[in-house]
């Protein structure tokens, strides 16, 4: 890597969604997160000591733990409903010039039908308070709750959700259009997908291949309409999802691998991209992840891993931006991050995979910004919130902020980059 150079007009940034940092929802993952079934198993999983030692002792460090229940309860989150002026500073203070979030459907929406003008207006706000500060809102319409209305009508997997959806959608982006270029339909479909309908382990916790297709086939639908629908209000919007991508890796070259490389790739990467690439302006590519493929998939192992356990490996990054050219539309990074309470690697990290984006870069991929997961620690599904993502700490018991060296260290590259 001879060069680490980004355009001038990059945006640089940080991203959240509304149900791990505002605090106050009520969705099917609230109802979810305290359903006597969820409470029941959490209190046997805390009670077996075999439990404790599945994390890295550090984590003990800050409450709440993996061993509290109220790690598991969305809450108050970081109370960023109510704060956001104050971490909109933050960020601006930290240099960024773009900030991506999500709207909460369950708040828009919250029976069918009734739409309530004053949360509306609160994602005015919201918009309003980041171009005030210089920050380039990035807008997600869906990061994975629904309103409970809607669950119980059977949520993604009935197809009665696509025009739902796009309802949903029109509302809003009809208030919003003045102050919005970028949005983003859907978060990480496949994730959601898969984790919900096809290993359930989050709400509904379905473990069926139809569901899982069917959910699948109806994201698809849902993300084409809505982009239609988008345009429509506003032809110059710029519309994506943001994709949780991963790098497949060949341990040795042969047949099998290379189908198994080949397969993992079309069912994670680009499977959902094809079907949507005519209803796309850009690529929103989230990325943390790899596989090593040796008869079968298996995570490649490196020296530094998150808290979390997953290892952390930057070139990946750089192969799949690579890999990305051929959709031949601007990339943005919508995500890249890791839990990482002592802040130990995320120096390092944000370094690296910036380096390895300015390769990309230089060998004539378009991407125009980078927004690390997350501006704040927050809420991590179903693990809660013990795994520590943000580039700012929060204390849960006093909803004090403290900004991480990481954060400085970010700023320092962004500095060097940006116009200002
Ligand atoms: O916290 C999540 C986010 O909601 C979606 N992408 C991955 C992040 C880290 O797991």
């Amino acid at each position: 890597m001879e060069k680490f150079g980004f355009p001038k007009n990059f945006f640089w940034g940080a991203s959240t969604s509304a149900h791990q940092v505002e605090g106050g929802n009520h969705n099917d993952w609230t109802e979810w997160e305290r359903s006597e079934l969820r409470i029941k198993n959490l209190e046997l999983r805390i009670k077996d000591p075999n439990f404790r030692k599945r994390f890295p002792p550090h984590i003990f460090e800050k409450l709440p733990t993996p061993l509290d229940l109220e790690n598991y309860i969305s809450g108050n989150a970081c109370d960023h409903y109510n704060r956001f002026q104050e971490d909109f500073d933050i960020a601006k203070s930290l240099g960024h010039n773009a900030h991506r979030f999500s709207i909460e459907w369950s708040r828009i929406e919250p029976e069918e039908g009734k739409f309530n003008e004053a949360e509306i207006e609160h994602y005015r706000q919201v918009i309003k308070a980041l171009r005030e500060r210089g920050l380039e809102p990035f807008v997600t319409l869906w990061h994975w709750p629904v309103p409970v209305w809607l669950r119980d009508k059977g949520g993604w997997k009935s197809k009665k959700i696509i025009p739902y959806f796009s309802r949903y959608v029109e509302r809003v982006v009809s208030v919003l259009n003045q102050d919005v270029v970028f949005w983003m339909t859907l978060n990480e479909p496949l994730v959601f997908a898969k984790i919900s309908y096809l290993e359930g382990r989050w709400p509904p916790q379905e473990k069926s291949i139809f569901s899982y297709l069917r959910v699948s086939s109806n994201l698809i639908k849902a993300h084409k309409i809505a982009y239609s629908v988008i345009k429509r209000i506003h032809p110059n919007a710029q519309v994506g999802i943001a994709h949780n991508m991963s790098f497949f890796e060949m341990e040795k070259n042969n047949f099998v691998n290379w189908a198994l490389k080949r397969f993992g790739e079309w069912r994670k990467n680009y499977a959902f991209l094809n079907a949507i690439r005519e209803h796309q302006d850009f690529i929103g590519f989230n990325y943390y992840s790899h596989y090593r493929v040796n008869f079968g998939y298996s995570k490649i192992e490196t020296e530094k891993i998150s808290d979390m356990g997953w290892s952390l490996y930057p070139p990946g990054i750089y192969y799949m931006l690579r890999a990305l050219k051929k959709y031949n539309k601007p990339i943005y990074i919508t995500e890249n991050g890791l839990a990482d309470s002592r802040d130990n690697n995320r120096s390092w990290f944000i370094v690296e995979h910036l380096k390895w984006i300015a390769e990309a870069i230089q060998e004539g991929v378009d991407i125009r910004g980078y927004f690390h997961w997350s501006l704040l620690d927050n809420f991590e599904w179903s693990d809660g919130f013990w795994p520590r993502f943000g580039l700012v700490e929060v204390d849960y018991r006093t909803m004090e902020r403290k900004i991480r060296p990481s954060a400085w260290e970010y700023k320092k590259i962004i500095g060097k980059y940006s116009n200002e």
